[in-house]
């Protein structure tokens, strides 16, 4: 045998806990743009996403797209500025964020998903007033801070047997409102309001660094406040740790930031004993 069959069949036998554990839960996967990689990086992450689908699970789809917005920015000679993490948003800009997000990155998701025979439909926080929000900071402009949920078209999809794939674009309270929100940000509401039985925050790095620069694999939601009030945690993790607080706050049971570029990183957090990255939960 040129492979070892055998333990390839003790692998799918070992899954089976985790597939009856999964069975039924919702996954809220946010996909970052540093995350996204190249397309066989992007079919294997569909295939992941598939997969969850197929053994019972409700998996949400969240994207970002930074890097593809910034590209689109940049080709227009639009120039962009970072407040805190967040893209200062005007009207120009929100426009390009709209047209990238909901259209090239998201419908290159659902392409990747459906290709792998899945059925995924896309949609943005406009669908539905999935995401309502409103202004964040006036310093920021149209950035979206989501104040209403509507997630009923997400359990309408997952009944139909549909992966949804969010683009994380708000609409206001006001009538032609468009607010663009962190992908993040996004990720946690959804999950929140959902109640999912776990966020994945796929990104670019290992998970979170202890005092020694090693990733710490078990964090409680303490832990977490006294890391970052003693500076251990700091720049670009705190969006995310900040995120993974709250959605603990409103309901899901746990959050893991790891690196989405590991082959198989969704699948190796939910059905091995591995763990991958970091897990948050209370
Ligand atoms: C983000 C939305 C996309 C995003 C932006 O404009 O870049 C804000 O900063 P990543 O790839 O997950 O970073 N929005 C308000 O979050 O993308």
């Amino acid at each position: 045998m040129d492979r070892d069959w055998i333990a390839t069949a003790r692998t799918l036998s070992e899954a089976l806990p985790y597939m009856q554990r999964y069975s039924g839960a919702v996954v809220v996967i946010k996909f970052g743009g540093n995350a996204m990689g190249d397309d066989a990086a992007m079919a294997a992450f569909a295939r992941d996403i598939v997969l969850m689908r197929q053994v019972g699970a409700n998996p949400v789809v969240v994207h970002g797209g930074g890097p593809m917005i910034n590209d689109m920015l940049g080709k227009l000679g639009i120039e962009s500025t970072f407040v805190r993490g967040k893209r200062v948003t005007d009207q120009a800009t929100v426009e390009v964020v709209e047209m990238i997000l909901t259209g090239l990155v998201n419908k290159k998701i659902v392409q990747a998903i459906n290709d792998q025979g899945g059925r995924a439909v896309g949609l943005s926080g406009k669908d539905d007033d999935l995401m309502v929000a409103e202004a964040d900071d006036p310093e920021l402009g149209f950035v979206g801070r989501p104040v209403e949920m509507n997630v009923q078209v997400l359990r309408d999809l997952f009944s139909a047997g549909i992966i949804p794939v969010v683009a994380p674009v708000a609409t206001g309270m006001n009538e032609n409102e468009t607010f663009n929100v962190n992908g993040d940000t996004a990720a946690g509401a959804i999950a929140g309001a959902l109640e999912a039985d776990r966020l994945l925050l796929l990104t670019d790095v290992a998970g979170v660094k202890g005092p020694d620069g090693e990733v710490v694999t078990e964090l409680h939601p303490d832990q977490v406040r006294a890391m970052t009030a003693d500076g251990t945690i700091a720049g670009g993790m705190i969006p995310k740790t900040e995120t993974a607080l709250k959605a603990i706050e409103e309901g899901v049971r746990a959050v893991v930031i790891l690196d989405g570029r590991l082959p198989n990183a969704t699948l190796l957090e939910l059905f091995t004993d591995y763990g991958a990255g970091s897990i948050i939960r209370s």
